[in-house]
């Protein structure tokens, strides 16, 4: 691991990173890669003020314009996908794919974002009065503040920056205090995306801080839009500070995703999709497979094919080629896991396989598990709640109603989905009457999702859609406005007025 090389690389000076408050660990043997120095309050202060001048200059600048800036930094991604990552597999401990994954992620959003730069469209409305005509229009909204997690470190950034960017509104990022390097790279590479365009400055800063400088962003006015990704607690302090100044907020919150496999499931495809969504990222994503609901006719057929592919799974670091199972990011997720563990003992689960700690003896700083399967009598507190660890808990059913309403039973409505082979079963499974989430797939896991559909959830998820579709609108201000080419003044609902 050669952080220093890597760094510079990417434009940054990994030697500066030697004095700071903020030690950054890599979870993969828990050895130091950074020292950095905490924000201040009163840095944060300057970083909006610089934040809102570079707003008032973005602003003129046409759309189109600002795409050909994000199609810049896309090109830089491009150049330096290896470089980032492999930070970001050090900094967060995701193996190599997902890291590189997570690169080609925010290229995909920079080529959406740079289409979209001429497609900001509003409509044209048919007025009930004649010589009348309306329209709506798409305004900038202002500056943008992104809080990002550990577990994403990168790609949620670019779905919210590459769309803010577009869209005219300049950026202030927090990074997870665990990730910051990673952070750094990223403005880096997009400071050369500035620099060929003749860019106004200050259209990305980088604060690094914990929860008092999110309360800060949260706080200031001057911030019209706060897109925060983390836990529901998280998401439950910050949404009322930002709702109190009548503020925008779009969470991206936590997760309890489900996965329901009928009798007429194709049950290989399953497993793959199941191991996946279960284990990937070490079971680290938001989208991450946490419960499975299975029909009684399958359900010892497809424990027992799980338990084989789980059996054979590569732990180990993620930096090797052939590992599919990271570490867990530090003491404080494996703590949470063996506790989940002994609740779900407590509550009449069987440990199926899985759940140990591995490789301590080689790295006794990293936390690397072989991850767990589990099944529960029933859906207990314990299930319905989120670990952000490799835990899967299964559960048998009969109806498939009854198994839509055990997935939809609990607080979080992120992602979820079905396997059947079964037309009505698939169909019923997205209806209104179907999964409550605001990802509902068939034949796929619930995670892995691509960057055009609008990602997010209902309920505890916070509610919010980023990346694709028409997630845009989020960092925008819709105008209305009522053209009168005629000479009369005529009022809208008939009404007549003094006349
Ligand atoms: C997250 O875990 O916060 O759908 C985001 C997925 C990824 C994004 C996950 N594309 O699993």
């Amino acid at each position: 691991m050669d952080i220093q090389a890597l760094c510079s690389k990417l434009g940054i000076d990994g030697a500066s990173f030697a004095t700071g408050d903020l030690q950054v660990h890599s979870p993969i043997d828990g050895s130091r890669i950074a020292s950095l120095y905490s924000s201040t309050q009163a840095e944060a202060e300057r970083a909006i003020e610089r934040a809102e001048r570079a707003f008032f200059e973005l602003r003129n600048w046409p759309a189109p314009k600002r795409g050909e800036l994000v199609r810049l930094f896309g090109q830089e991604l491009r150049q330096h996908k290896q470089a980032l990552g492999e930070l970001v597999t050090i900094e967060c401990g995701k193996i190599r794919q997902e890291g590189l994954g997570e690169v080609q992620e925010m290229i995909d959003l920079c080529d959406f974002a740079v289409g979209l730069s001429r497609q900001l469209y509003g409509l044209t409305i048919a007025s009930e009065r004649p010589d009348h005509r309306m329209m709506e229009q798409w305004h900038p909204l202002g500056s943008v503040a992104v809080i990002s997690a550990f577990n994403f470190p990168v790609a949620v950034w670019a779905w919210n920056f590459a769309l803010a960017i577009v869209c005219g509104d300049p950026v202030i990022w927090k990074p997870s205090e665990r990730t910051p390097v990673t952070a750094l790279a990223c403005h880096a590479l997009f400071q050369r995306a500035i620099a060929s365009a003749n860019a106004p400055e200050h259209l990305s800063q980088v604060l690094i801080g914990g929860a008092s400088l999110g309360a800060q962003l949260a706080a200031d006015p001057r911030i019209a839009l706060i897109s925060a990704t983390g836990s529901t607690r998280m998401g439950r302090a910050l949404a009322p500070v930002v709702a109190a100044r009548f503020g925008r907020a779009l969470l991206e919150l936590g997760g309890n995703n489900a996965m329901i496999v009928t009798k007429s499931a194709d049950l290989a495809l399953a497993v793959r999709a199941i191991v996946f969504s279960a284990v990937g990222t070490a079971g680290q994503r938001c989208t991450s497979l946490r419960r499975l609901f299975v029909h009684d006719a399958v359900r010892a057929e497809l424990l027992s094919r799980l338990a084989g592919a789980y059996a054979s799974l590569p732990i180990g670091s993620p930096l090797d080629a052939s590992t599919l199972v990271g570490p867990l990011i530090d003491a404080h997720a494996f703590a949470a896991m063996q506790a989940a563990l002994r609740t779900a003992a407590a509550d009449g689960g069987t440990l199926e396989c899985g759940g140990e700690r591995v490789l301590a003896g080689a790295r006794p700083e990293a936390f690397y598990v072989t991850p767990a399967l589990v099944s529960m009598p029933q859906q207990t507190e314990l299930v319905r709640s989120e670990t952000f660890a490799p835990i899967l808990y299964v559960l048998g059913y009969h109806e498939l109603e009854a198994a839509i309403a055990l997935q939809n039973g609990v607080e979080q409505g992120l992602s979820s989905s079905i396997f059947t082979t079964d037309m009505r079963e698939a169909e019923l499974f997205v209806s209104a009457r179907g999964s409550d989430c605001g990802i509902a797939n068939v034949n796929i896991g619930p995670s892995g999702a691509e960057i055009g559909g609008a990602f997010g959830g209902e309920k505890a998820t916070g509610g919010g859609r980023e990346s694709g579709s028409d997630a845009w609108r989020s960092y925008m201000r819709r105008a209305t406005n009522t053209f009168n080419y005629s000479s009369q003044l005529p009022l809208a609902q008939g009404i007549t007025f003094g006349e």
